[in-house]
């Protein structure tokens, strides 16, 4: 732990390194008390002005140093807590220094650690810096070559980066590889592995001709699962070369699962590390959701091969350059791949359910943030998703083909090089002849902008008047803002449904259906000519930029989007917006202690769309899930969670009621039979029965109880025996019991399948669930040094269970409390996530907003907490 407060690190006082590094041999004596590092490098001046060599080192054991073969003596350098400096450095020499690391008492995670026995890496971001003193910042790139040496019979597979070049046998029962990677890299993206391991191993060629061979390494028990992961690679390769023209560029990419990871994975250089959840995969074993995740996370991994590794980023400012970037390239790979409005629909959902939420933190910051402690706090839903819209708003300003100009453009400028997010606008504006400049503000600003709209029809002059006007609230790094350049892609929907043909005035572009407009200051006007009747609009189509989009839909407008809306993610987003006004109403009925009740048009929109069996399945399954506890607590601030909570409930329980023999019928039509699929069609059905038996769940009838129970027996498939054991988990009954039992029986020596039976109960909403879930943090397979277990037990929790989280007595967020104090010490990185759901303190009632501040000042006078920690809480706290 670090003494005193930590530091901000600013994005102005970037300096370019002061030396290069020419080359790079690492060598690891890999032992069951410690390791030995040995690190030869050959430094190179750049800056004229210095002779002071700096490198970066933390939780290092120096043995020896030397400059040339030269071993310095100890006044000739000075070592602190964070780094070694070096003065009166040359010109250019070879710097050879000896380290020990102790991996296997490393609970952090990150550097050189040990999970299962096997010892693994996680560098990104300064983890390199945990295994040697090294310049480890993403702008100094070198050609590495690791040689690694350790007990031939507990570490038989040593891997790292690019190529195996040689290998052989020590006398002492002990075994070395050398692996040469040709590509220079950061040393974030350096990896090292060795354990007991088998792989799998298949082949690709790419378009060039190329041969790869493709390798998925696991502990042996898990061997049988990793076809989906590798197909799914597959697919990554062939996607990227024909949608981006992206080749893969070494002789053998390999993947690594591990159990304990506090990511879901990483992209190093040809020799990929993952947490073993995004891996493993089969019918009985994992969900739907579990297929799709581990298609996606695979994709990303690839995709950053050359969004993130060969242009990498210059500081960690420009995180979201590879990371925006590159989620954007998975988004539409899965898009490409099942389909693109479910996707869509994800994407949106999680992004306003996480990210708009931490738009209005304390934690706000931009998508390129200008300042930061803790870079490792830093990997967040804005850097990630709200950074993957930004990269989407290109490609709707400038169309598929503009967007791969720049892209084409990008890469020929930056191959090889570390880079900043102006240059990547620079590549699309220079690419397509255009001036993007406006977009930077989405780099600088944080904050969720509001865009309203309002509509002026003129019959006379058959005139559509549009009145669009933007604002963004204060975040921490600015009070008042500079306009966004949003474009707000539309159509005007006539009473039949149909679209009425878009004529611009003062345009003379040819009439369309749909079009995208520029909204770049406060406030414009846009108005439509030749327009027959009052229109209703379809706004912000496919959700065209990240907004909060105002328009004072009335419910039967919403319900005729619902019907007519040609842009199916609209058509849901009007049922959405339908629900999110009829939970407003209900809680302000409560609060004034009215009896609740659901109109009938709510009602019959519902079933309009359970019943109509010319809807996508997927669709339909989308469109029938309400908003969730968190979303209608973050529009209808302050937020009351128990009353949230009720009305909630409240609607669910009335559609099921209302709606009864439309779900039974469903649920009934929808019984697949045969082998289990992952192809878009039958995800869907499966997802809309579970739907309906998550309905008809709230019956609280034994014959619903007995058909969960049936179900859970019959599946053949996770999805299905996982849906009906949630819907029991809600209900206290006999069957409820039999079943978790049975689970843990059949699942008890799989741990990836019993962070799910963790998960389950920590979200129940039966009374006793806190003092449940403490129950079970003693039990045998619960593990605090397991980032899963933690997050499937505490996080599924504290994150997904808003009623018993939100206890008003504060037993929930003191009990998160207790648990991030207990992680602080073992891994900082988990911790902080933890603290997470104490961030939005002022988004509710006064009650709870004063239980959750204390808990944070409890944490924030703790003895020995970390800098994660430390920046989250006092930044939640601060005015
Ligand atoms: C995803 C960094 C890695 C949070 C979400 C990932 C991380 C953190 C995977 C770790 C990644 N580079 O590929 O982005
Ligand atoms: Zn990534």
């Amino acid at each position: 732990m670090r003494e005193g407060q930590p530091s901000t690190i600013y994005l102005r006082d970037y300096t370019p390194p002061t030396y290069d590094v020419l080359s790079l041999e690492l060598s690891f004596d890999l032992g069951e008390d410690y390791t030995r590092v040995n690190n030869e490098a050959v430094y190179q001046r750049r800056d004229p002005s210095t002779t002071t060599l700096e490198l970066m080192g933390e939780q290092l054991v120096l043995i020896s140093i030397a400059i040339n073969d030269r071993v310095l003596a100890p006044h000739e350098y000075v070592v602190s807590d964070t780094g070694l400096s070096l003065f009166n450095f040359p010109e250019r020499a070879k710097l050879t220094i000896v380290t020990e690391i102790y991996p296997q008492k490393n609970t952090s995670l990150e550097g050189l650690y040990q999970s299962s026995g096997n010892f693994c890496t996680q560098c990104e971001a300064q983890g390199f810096r945990k295994i040697t003193y090294y310049p480890d910042r993403p702008d100094v790139m070198t050609v590495f070559t690791t040689r690694i040496t350790a007990d031939k019979v507990k570490y038989p597979v040593l891997l790292s980066n690019g190529n195996l070049v040689e290998q052989g046998t020590l006398a002492d029962g002990r075994h070395w590889a050398r692996w040469l990677d040709p590509f220079p890299k950061p040393s974030y993206l350096f990896a090292l592995v060795a354990g007991n391991l088998l792989h799998v191993e298949d082949h690709y060629t790419t378009t060039s001709g190329r041969v790869v061979v493709l390798r998925i390494y696991t502990e042996p028990h898990n061997i049988d699962k990793c076809d989906h992961a590798m197909q799914s690679l597959k697919r990554a390769m062939y996607w990227d070369e024909q949608r981006f023209g992206l080749e893969y560029d070494l002789d053998i990419y390999m993947i690594v699962a591990v159990d304990d990871f506090n990511m879901g994975a990483m992209e190093n250089k040809g020799l990929n590390v993952f947490n073993s959840k995004l891996v493993f995969a089969s019918p009985e074993t994992a969900t739907d959701f579990d297929y799709i995740s581990i298609e996606s996370v695979i994709g990303h991994e690839y995709f950053h091969n050359w969004t993130g590794n060969r242009v990498t980023c210059r500081d960690w400012f420009q995180l979201s350059l590879k990371e925006g970037l590159t989620v954007f390239r998975d988004q539409e790979f899965t898009a490409d791949l099942h389909s693109r409005p479910v996707e869509r629909i994800e994407s949106v959902r999680t992004l306003r359910t996480s990210q708009f939420a931490e738009d209005a933190s304390p934690m706000a910051h931009p998508i390129r943030p200008s300042s930061y402690m803790e870079i490792n706090n830093f990997y967040t839903m804005t850097v990630y998703e709200k950074g993957a819209e930004v990269v989407r708003l290109y490609q709707t300003l400038l169309g598929r083909e503009g967007f791969r100009k720049g892209m084409d453009l990008y890469f020929q400028r930056h191959d090889g090089q570390a880079v900043t997010t102006e240059d990547f606008l620079a590549a699309m504006a220079d690419a397509n002849q255009v001036n993007l400049s406006q977009l930077q503000h989405w780099y600088d600003q944080a904050g969720t902008p509001e865009v309203t709209v309002s509509l002026d029809y003129d019959a006379a002059t058959q005139t559509c008047t549009l009145h669009l006007s933007q604002t963004c609230p204060p975040t921490p790094e600015a009070s008042t803002k500079q306009a966004f350049l949003i474009p707000i892609e539309l159509g005007l929907l006539a009473s039949d449904g149909r679209e009425i043909p878009l004529q611009l005035q003062g345009s003379t572009a040819p009439a369309a259906n749909a079009m995208v407009l520029r909204l770049e200051q406060a406030h414009q006007v846009f108005s439509f000519n030749h327009v027959p009747e009052k229109p209703v609009p379809s706004l912000l189509r496919n959700f065209s930029a990240p907004v909060r989009l105002h328009f004072d839909y009335t419910e039967a407008e919403l319900i005729f989007l619902m019907r007519h809306d040609q842009d199916a993610f609209n058509r849901w987003d009007a049922g959405q917006r339908l629900a999110m006004l009829t939970f407003k109403r209900l809680l302000s009925d409560l609060s004034s202690d009215e009896p609740l009740g659901l109109e009938h048009e709510f009602v019959s929109a519902w079933q309009a769309v359970l019943t109509d069996e010319s809807l996508d399945v997927a669709l339909r399954a989308e469109a029938l899930t309400l908003p969730s506890e968190a979303d209608i607590a973050e529009v209808n601030r302050p937020a009351d969670p128990s009353a949230i909570h009720t009305v909630r409930e409240f609607v669910h329980t009335t559609l099921a009621k209302t709606l009864r023999l439309d779900f039974e019928a469903c649920y009934a039509s929808l019984q697949d039979h045969g082998t289990y699929q992952i192809d878009a069609v039958s995800m869907g059905r499966r997802r809309l029965r579970n739907i309906c038996l998550a309905y008809l769940g709230r019956l609280r009838e034994s014959s619903i109880n007995s058909l969960c129970v049936k179900q859970y027996a019959d599946a053949n498939n996770m999805t299905d025996s996982l849906a009906a054991l949630s819907v029991l988990v809600d209900i206290d009954c006999p069957e409820r019991t039999k079943a978790l039992q049975h689970f843990h029986d059949r699942w008890q020596n799989d741990t990836l399948v019993m962070d799910k039976w963790f998960s389950l109960q920590a979200t129940s909403s039966l009374p006793n669930t806190l003092e449940h879930v403490k129950q079970l943090m003693q039990h045998h397979l619960f593990d605090m040094r397991n980032p899963n277990k933690v997050r499937a037990l505490i996080g599924s929790f504290t994150q997904r269970n808003p009623l018993h989280f939100h206890a008003p007595d504060g037993s929930g967020y003191q009990f998160l409390t207790e648990c991030v104090l207990e992680l602080n010490a073992l891994n900082p990185q988990i911790a902080s996530r933890m603290v997470r759901p104490l961030m939005n303190w002022r988004h509710y009632e006064s009650k709870p907003a004063a239980f959750m501040r204390e808990q944070l000042e409890r944490i924030k006078a703790h003895e020995g907490l970390s800098p994660d920690v430390f920046e989250i809480v006092s930044k939640s706290l601060a005015a």
